[in-house]
């Protein structure tokens, strides 16, 4: 069997020279020296030999396998420079072509639209608190006077965690209780953005997971007349100083009296278009006057102190802003949406 491994060796030599391109140095791989090549076939044939025989053989296959895959080695360094030789004969290099264009990364949408919501407050004197994402029953619902019981708690279903207790705050609410701790008793102006969650169905307006800025004011002498205010300013910052906005009576448990504000609708004018319902107003954001159960829970005395406070949805506010239809395009990671903003 040793004279077919030379006999073997000498074929593959004198094909190897035939070879002329590294398309046929690849085909010439595949059937000399790869697993299903002859060489490898032949090895397999080791099992008819005798034990004394298999040694010899052994040892002769390896020297063969060697020797081929070097002079592969040699006749590829010697083809690809021909053929390199050949592509610089063969055409210039076009110089004219334009070149392509690196593309550059920019601030998401809901980025632009949170920092731009944050200019206008900031330059209200209201500065930014950050508070936690996972938090308890209690500072979620309760301190904020939604107890154990209360129906309003459907409003606001969420993730569980395997403690019991610890949630994912479904509104950023429960920042209120946690600055209201720690500044006391200091008067308060601040703003609280975050990643909110709620256990519920995804449509083209409602994500699982969304951001809100929450604001928070406690002082002395607050009145619902600094909310209006505070808020129409924020509104017509953000819309536009013609932009017409109005308050409507609402129910949340954290504020009394509670409201909610729109704007007059940004894409008809307030005519009516089928964003707005055809009634030409946009709910943005929920408020009200902190309520005195809430002050009390942040350690302020509600006989001395008073407050507001208001909830809003930045994607929400995009949406209008920006003319999108549909909430779920904001985490989709869809360039063709990304790149527009
Ligand atoms: C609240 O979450 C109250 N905590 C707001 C508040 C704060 C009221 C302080 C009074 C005082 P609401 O559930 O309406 O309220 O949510 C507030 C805003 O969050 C909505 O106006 C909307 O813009 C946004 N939002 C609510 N749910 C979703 C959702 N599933 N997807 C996207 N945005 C949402």
């Amino acid at each position: 069997m040793i004279e077919q491994v030379d006999q073997l060796y000498q074929e593959a030599l004198s094909n190897l020279k035939t070879a002329e391109s590294s398309e046929a140095l690849t085909s010439w791989y595949r059937n000399t020296l790869g697993t299903k090549g002859n060489i490898q076939l032949l090895t397999r044939q080791i099992g008819q030999l005798t034990k004394e025989e298999r040694p010899a053989f052994g040892k002769r296959i390896n020297e063969v396998k060697q020797a081929l895959q070097e002079a592969l080695d040699a006749r590829t360094a010697e083809v690809k420079a021909v053929e390199l030789e050949a592509e610089i004969a063969g055409g210039a290099i076009d110089v004219t072509l334009p070149g392509r264009r690196r593309a550059n990364g920019r601030l998401h949408v809901a980025t632009k639209t949170l920092r731009e919501i944050y200019a206008i407050w900031a330059d209200m004197g209201f500065q930014i608190y950050r508070s936690r994402d996972v938090e308890t029953d209690e500072y979620n619902f309760e301190l904020l006077n939604i107890p154990q019981h209360h129906p309003a708690r459907d409003m606001w279903d969420t993730f569980h965690t395997t403690t019991p207790s610890v949630i994912l705050r479904t509104h950023t609410s429960p920042g209120q209780i946690h600055a209201m701790r720690e500044y006391y008793p200091e008067p308060i102006r601040v703003i609280l953005p975050g990643m909110c969650y709620r256990y519920e169905q995804i449509t083209a307006r409602s994500e699982i997971q969304f951001h809100q800025i929450e604001g928070l004011a406690v002082g002395r002498d607050i009145t619902f007349t600094d909310l209006k205010g505070t808020l129409t300013s924020f509104a017509r910052r953000m819309f536009g100083q013609e932009r017409k906005v109005r308050f409507r009576a609402n129910y949340f448990p954290f504020t009394e009296p509670s409201a909610e504000m729109d704007v007059e609708c940004i894409l008809c004018n307030g005519s009516g278009c089928n964003v707005c319902k055809h009634t030409g107003w946009l709910e943005i954001l929920g408020c009200g006057m902190v309520h005195p159960t809430v002050l009390k829970n942040g350690g302020y005395d509600p006989e001395e102190y008073s407050g507001f406070a208001f909830g809003m949805g930045p994607e929400r506010i995009a949406m209008l802003k920006y003319g999108i239809d549909d909430i779920r395009y904001f985490w989709s990671n869809d360039l063709r949406f990304l790149e527009q903003f």
